[in-house]
């Protein structure tokens, strides 16, 4: 069977053509099935070229800042021109296939400036990153310096986050308990980052900190990830705040962990997309994570992880008809 050619030429996506990178995240959109096999064979044909984007997740309860601090560090990206895109997942809608616009109403770009804004319905009411999403991620990557996705995350539902991105940065506002919150639903080990905003000023910053440092002093495991107090609104400590997304992709680089944190996320999103398609039992038949983890390893190395993802979902499907 012959797989029509992508009808987007990648040169003009790598040279970061918003009309293409358009065309592109719309053929990830669309379920017509000959649609869906030319937007396979597209991030297959990427998968060649080099991944260069550092994969940041910007998470947190509704209404923090998120999208605020987004603009704010599109702006300093903007001023050393590198190329970035947001994903940013809306949980109004759980309906699928739509971009909405409102967060693109709320994140300001400098005209002219490298940067392209995305936004995607999310996959259930808890804000969870739809198979379109995480595409959408593996396609960015090729692409930019940066991809930001922004997430609305509530203690469990932060978990899609962490299958996509090299460093999350969990934003919380002042004197509200989230952190409280975060640390009782078990989910405190997920942030590398942690950024209080709405901190206007120096002296709300410094309660802002002692106020999140004591919630904090209750976990038992050491702490050294980065709490940093910052204003969207005032732009207090908001280099701060790049510099410290940039020194932990530092860290994953220096110290080798970023390719081998890549596989593991990849990995455990596999398994979670086979948990959503098919339950625990159908998993087990697989034979777990393990199972997954053997699939993975044996298919084409030229296929990407959406393309290996659909074969993996496409055999189970198979398994299922023949043996019910
Ligand atoms: N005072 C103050 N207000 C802020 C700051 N950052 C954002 N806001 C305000 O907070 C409100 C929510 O900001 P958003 O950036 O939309 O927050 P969000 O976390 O993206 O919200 P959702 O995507 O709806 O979850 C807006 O009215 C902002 O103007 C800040 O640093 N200080
Ligand atoms: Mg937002």
């Amino acid at each position: 069977m012959s797989i029509q050619r992508p009808p987007i030429d990648i040169s003009t996506l790598l040279r970061f053509e918003r009309k293409s990178i358009a065309a592109a995240l719309n053929l990830l959109e669309d379920r017509r099935p000959a649609r869906q096999a030319q937007a396979l064979a597209l991030l297959d044909d990427l998968t060649a070229f080099p991944a260069p984007a550092h994969i940041v997740g910007m998470t947190g309860p509704p209404g923090v800042g998120k999208s605020s601090l987004i603009s704010r560090l599109i702006e300093i990206a903007a001023c050393e021109d590198r190329r970035l895109a947001v994903v940013a997942v809306d949980p109004s809608s759980k309906v699928s296939g739509g971009a909405l616009l409102g967060d693109r109403g709320r994140m300001q770009v400098p005209p002219h400036a490298p940067v392209y804004i995305r936004s995607f319905a999310a996959r259930d009411r808890l804000g969870g990153l739809s198979r379109e999403a995480f595409a959408a991620v593996f396609l960015l990557r090729h692409l930019c310096d940066v991809v930001i996705v922004e997430t609305v995350g509530v203690g469990q539902s932060e978990t899609d986050v962490v299958h996509i991105a090299d460093t999350v940065v969990l934003v919380v506002q002042p004197f509200s308990g989230d952190v409280l919150q975060f640390i009782k639903a078990g989910v405190m080990e997920i942030p590398d980052i942690l950024a209080v905003n709405k901190a206007d000023d120096e002296l709300l910053a410094r309660k802002a900190m002692a106020d999140v440092q004591a919630a904090l002093s209750l976990e038992r495991q050491a702490w050294a990830r980065p709490v940093l107090a910052v204003s969207a609104a005032t732009n207090l400590h908001l280099e701060d705040l790049d510099a410290a997304i940039r020194a932990h992709h530092h860290h994953l680089v220096s110290h080798d962990t970023l390719t081998p944190k890549r596989t593991e996320q990849t990995l455990a999103w596999a398994t979670s997309e086979v948990l959503h398609e098919v339950g625990r039992r159908g998993l087990q038949t697989l034979g777990g994570p393990d199972g997954v983890k053997h699939f993975w390893a044996q298919q084409p190395a030229q296929w990407s992880e959406r393309h290996r993802l659909d074969a993996l979902l496409g055999s189970l499907h198979w398994h299922h008809t023949h043996t019910e």
